[in-house]
């Protein structure tokens, strides 16, 4: 690319301003339509975030200050412990109350397959008449903090386009309960009955990230002993790591028992949701969305600083630094103080490409 004909790299210039021009204006045009209710709208719009177009670039630079008043409330836990079946629970809670709520549901093991996008489809279609429930399937690309980065970007389109809650949907693995943690402002993690063992496993991902520890399926047996054990389990213990400051601060969670398949505690679900964020105020809300703004800066500026040392104009001098590691001539941290070094001196700016 480097040596192309200058007439040439003209011309790509300019198509690439031309094409990002009309992301702009598309962007543009789907963020206004989402917000004035157009669920197709919004639909193009979440497809867009989760390919990570510059499109969604550019609506998510219109619709983040739009955004900020909705609760955004993660639901994690391990497969089968009714995260789907409470989530139905919670927006016939919601909407029996007249609140407004949107669903992502981010998979990150299975990307949009059948499976997913199937229960989904039942689930809507109990809602297909109503203007007030929005629920949609993402998957999140296999990247690094990409299911965080793709919940929050989602959220925000939702909490933009008026939802006032965003019930974020993700199935636990250790690594996903910290990351929608970072995409909510409450985190419940859902655990079910008759977990034995188990219980000390999750214990360290419940510690770090849950606001609120569900006990689903109420009605088997053994359900209000589990969760004795688990506020037992639960005392907030001395000196844990605040060394991460992209992790919330952990907090001793409330514990509840639900039976999602019949209803059973979801108002009380519901109330301990709104009392979380109404106690949190400025202190949790602030705590989790600093969080999250941090987060988010971090996963732009790699994807930034990335994209600048691979232009064209760079490329020569990238491309030797990964093959000098690659060869171990270089160790990664060298790599990485050169490659700094190289951006912040002589190097002439990119034509600015209006992203
Ligand atoms: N007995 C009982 N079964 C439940 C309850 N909630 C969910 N289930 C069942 O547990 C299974 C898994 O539920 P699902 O919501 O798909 O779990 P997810 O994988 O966490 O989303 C389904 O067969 C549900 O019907 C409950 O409260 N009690
Ligand atoms: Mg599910």
């Amino acid at each position: 690319m480097a040596d192309a004909p200058a007439s040439r790299a003209a011309a790509l210039d300019q198509t690439r301003r031309a094409s990002a021009h009309a992301a702009a204006d598309r962007a543009a045009a789907l963020a206004d339509a989402a917000r004035s209710g157009d669920r197709r709208s919004l639909a193009r719009l979440l497809t867009a975030v989760e390919n990570r177009t510059a499109v969604a670039e550019h609506a998510l630079r219109r619709l983040y200050p739009l955004a900020g008043g909705a609760h955004l409330v993660g639901i994690t836990g391990p497969p089968g412990a009714g995260k789907s079946t409470l989530v139905a629970a919670l927006i016939a809670e919601l909407r029996g109350a007249g609140r407004t709520v949107a669903v992502v549901a981010v998979d990150p093991s299975s990307p949009i397959t059948g499976g997913a996008l199937l229960g989904d489809r039942v689930r809507m279609q109990a809602y297909a008449a109503d203007d007030g429930v929005f629920i949609r399937s993402m998957a999140s690309r296999g990247h690094a903090g990409g299911l965080a980065a793709t919940s929050t970007a989602a959220a925000a389109v939702l909490d933009a386009s008026g939802f006032e809650v965003v019930l974020i949907e993700t199935v636990g693995t250790g690594q996903s309960e910290v990351e929608v943690a970072a995409a909510a402002d409450t985190t419940v993690v859902l655990e079910a009955p008759e977990m034995g063992d188990e219980v000390q496993a999750i214990k360290a991902g419940l510690l770090e990230v849950a606001d609120i520890v569900v006990v689903n399926k109420g009605d088997r047996p053994g359900a209000q002993r589990t969760a004795a054990q688990l506020r037992a389990m639960l005392v907030p213990s001395a000196g844990r790591g605040d060394d991460d400051p992209a992790r919330p601060t952990p907090k001793r969670p409330e514990v509840l028992v639900t039976t999602a398949v019949t209803g059973e505690g979801i108002a009380d679900l519901l109330v301990a949701l709104d009392r979380h964020r109404a106690e949190g105020g400025d202190g949790v809300t602030s705590a989790a969305r600093r969080a999250r703004a941090v987060a988010q800066i971090r996963s732009v500026l790699v994807e930034r600083l990335w994209e600048r040392l691979g232009s064209s104009a760079r490329r020569p001098v990238t491309d030797g630094v990964i093959a000098a590691v690659a060869e171990h001539e270089l160790d990664p941290y060298a790599a990485a103080d050169r490659l700094l070094a190289a951006l912040s001196s002589d190097e002439p700016e990119e034509v600015a490409d209006e992203r």
